[in-house]
């Protein structure tokens, strides 16, 4: 019988359709609820959050609080002070910027990890790691200013991966992928004390600064979490995304399938979760080996199916087409199929629960790295020095697993087809042709109004929102007004599942847009991979404003941001730095600072004419596109080109006029 009263409060449970707009996962909840499983959905209805923490008015910085200072009229910045005498203002600011640095310091030390395992492949000491694009070898070769017609190959690799990695404890000079962007934007990077130095410096200082009774400037405190936001886009995320393709391959086109249907009923299904792509990669080639699935053969499966959930299931999509399971609210569900033999995890995004969920069946949480072990769940530990024989031993772990399913198993039968894989090389070449890959003709359109603008919609889902809706309804919305859509994450899968990613998804374009995306064949929503990825973005956005017509800087580029369904530190972060980037950034659900009227009026107003980028925050994806499309708008015409995109559109009418006589 399905609890229909939630066991905490007592109170009739929300009807499933209101959790999700993803058929496959309300049927899963469905599930869930009649064997009386507990999942985020119904734990994020039975326990409201915290207001005063979600705006960033508590301080447990010290043992004198948890000092709470929330406002007593809405709208007011509160008169309450800390027992310290910490303002509200001081109080959200070192709130955001310790979420900052959380943020930065998981895509960093994700990229730390990523420089160490490059560094040993090019020394040749760990089998299994090699060098895949060559070229983007010698790219990062000339832009750590190596002469690199000089040496071979392996020396580019070793020194490459020694600067990655030095990049980390650098304590004098300038980062140095922040060459990469324009120069107007280094400038101000310069004036306004943003140009960030070493990574792990930054996020030191930042943690100093917000100790009790050190940064009490809460504009300070915005540029130092600038700062190590700055670490992570142009820095960690930067390295991460560079040397996985370096060693991967950096994606291009490729189709690929999501959603709860991809797992089987009569194969071992693995599903690889998290971040990382160094295991996953691993795990991948371990599942071809003919050893391993003759191993499955005899436990009486019909071979191995291999899926990914979370930004690890994007990593593996891009580069090997392996299908995907879900996105991040959608990770506990898979486990209530009742036919994933092992979900495998690495870092972040992980919820503790999925160990709680796998008890009620027979499948195996699989926890492979030292920083993120689960009470309860098997630990096997990944060894580079070893990895496939690592991976061979998690894949053996699932397959011993297979002839323990145990209950009925029910597989959505949902699935959607989708094109990803559009690193900024790709967009480039696609748009450029072989011969001379080119921004020019993305540029060409944006000017001459048939493309409205750019957006960047990234981030996670959040189970006090409706699963994928604020996604979905935002994107349609942009991508109606000729605005082309850049995705990574758990964005980009909920528009996977949404058939978003399809050039058919053309026909929910504005003319404009539809005209281009047909005529290059790409879908208007352009996947360009996982969370790291979005460095994507700010290395494609200064190509843009290198190739000219759009001004001089990121800042005025007829472009915006948005994470209408974040949940986690590391989003803040990402959008931190879009800001500091020069980008106009919205964020969905709540916002950490809104405690304090100071310091979110800096954020959403007063940054801007400091950095040219600035937050926003709107609960309404139709809001939130309404204020992006304004943003472009306002920059089309400080460019002067809203005249061309008026013309635009009276051609079009024109036309129409002309059809219907
Ligand atoms: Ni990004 Fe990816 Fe998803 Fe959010 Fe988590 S998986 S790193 S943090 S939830 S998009």
């Amino acid at each position: 019988m399905a609890q229909k009263q939630d066991k905490d409060t007592g109170k009739e449970k929300a009807p499933e359709k209101l959790l999700s707009v993803c058929d496959a996962t309300l049927h899963m909840i469905g599930k869930a609820r009649k064997e009386g499983i507990s999942t985020a959905f119904d734990r994020a209805e039975s326990m409201k959050a915290c207001p005063i923490g979600a705006d960033g008015s508590c301080c447990k910085n010290c043992a004198m609080g948890p000092c709470r200072v929330p406002a007593t009229k809405k709208g007011e910045e509160p008169d309450k002070v800390g027992v310290c005498g910490a303002t509200p203002a001081t109080i959200a600011a070192r709130n955001f910027a310790r979420m900052v640095a959380a943020g930065s310091s998981a895509h960093c030390d994700h990229a730390r990890g990523v420089a160490a395992v490059f560094l040993l492949a090019a020394q040749g000491k760990i089998p299994g790691y090699g060098i895949k694009d060559v070229q983007k070898l010698l790219q990062l070769g000339m832009d750590f200013g190596l002469d690199v017609e000089k040496m071979t190959l392996q020396e580019i690799a070793i020194k490459v991966g020694e600067l990655c990695a030095a990049e980390f404890g650098k304590q004098e000079g300038d980062l140095v992928f922040t060459r990469r962007a324009p120069l107007k934007r280094q400038e101000l990077w310069r004036k306004n004390n943003l140009m960030p130095r070493g990574i792990d410096r930054e996020i030191v200082d930042l943690m100093h600064r917000t100790h009790m009774g050190v940064d009490q400037d809460y504009q300070n405190l915005i540029t130092q979490a600038g700062r190590v936001a700055l670490v992570d886009g142009w820095g960690g995320s930067m390295i991460a995304t560079e040397l996985q393709d370096i060693m991967f391959g950096t994606p291009v086109p490729i189709t690929g399938t999501i959603n709860l249907g991809v797992l089987k009923q009569d194969e071992v299904n693995i599903i690889v979760h998290g971040h990382d792509p160094l295991i996953a990669e691993m795990v991948v080639v371990a599942c071809q080996d003919p050893e391993m699935i003759a191993l499955a053969k005899a436990q009486g499966a019909k071979g191995i199916n291999l899926a990914g959930m979370c930004c690890t299931a994007n990593e593996v999509l891009m580069r090997h087409g392996i299908p995907i399971a879900g996105n991040f609210l959608q990770q506990e569900l898979a486990i209530i199929t009742g036919v994933v033999d092992a979900m495998v995890v690495d870092v972040q995004c992980e919820m503790q629960s999925i160990h709680q969920v796998a008890e009620c069946f027979h499948t195996e949480i699989i926890t492979t790295s030292p920083k993120a072990k689960i009470e309860g769940a098997t630990h096997i530990e990944f060894d580079e020095h070893d990895a496939i024989n690592s991976a061979k031993k998690i894949v053996t772990a699932a397959i011993a697993r297979f002839p323990k399913r145990k209950g009925k198993a029910d597989i959505p039968r949902e699935t959607s087809q989708m094109v990803v894989g559009f690193s900024h090389e790709t967009i480039n070449y696609l748009l450029g042709g072989s011969f001379r890959a080119s921004y020019r003709p993305l540029n060409d359109n944006i000017i001459g109004g048939r493309i409205r603008g750019i957006a960047g919609v990234v981030g996670c889902n959040n189970a006090r929102t409706v699963h994928d809706q604020s996604h979905l309804v935002l994107i349609k919305e942009l991508i109606k007004n000729d605005v082309i859509v850049l995705t990574t994450g758990c964005s980009a899968m909920a528009c996977g599942k949404a058939g978003l990613l399809t050039p058919e998804a053309a026909k929910y374009c504005g003319s404009g847009l539809a005209e281009v995306c047909e005529a290059v064949g790409i879908p208007p929503v352009l996947h360009m991979g996982s969370c790291v990825d979005n460095s994507r973005i700010l290395i494609a956005a200064s190509a843009v404003v290198k190739e000219g017509g759009l001004g001089d800087d990121i800042s005025d580029l007829p472009a915006a941001g948005c994470a209408p369904e974040w949940m986690s530190e590391k989003a803040i972060a990402i959008g931190h730095y879009f800001v500091a980037s020069g980008v106009y950034t919205i964020f969905g659900v709540t916002f950490p600072t809104t405690g304090s009227k100071v310091v979110t009026d800096y954020l959403f107003q007063e940054l801007e004419e400091k950095w040219g980028g600035m937050w926003g925050f709107a609960k309404d994806p139709l809001e939130m596109a309404r204020m992006m499309i304004a943003h472009i708008d306002k920059k089309r015409k400080a460019l002067g080109i809203d005249k061309a995109r008026e013309r635009v559109l009276f051609d079009m009418a024109m036309r129409r006029e002309l059809d219907a006589v």
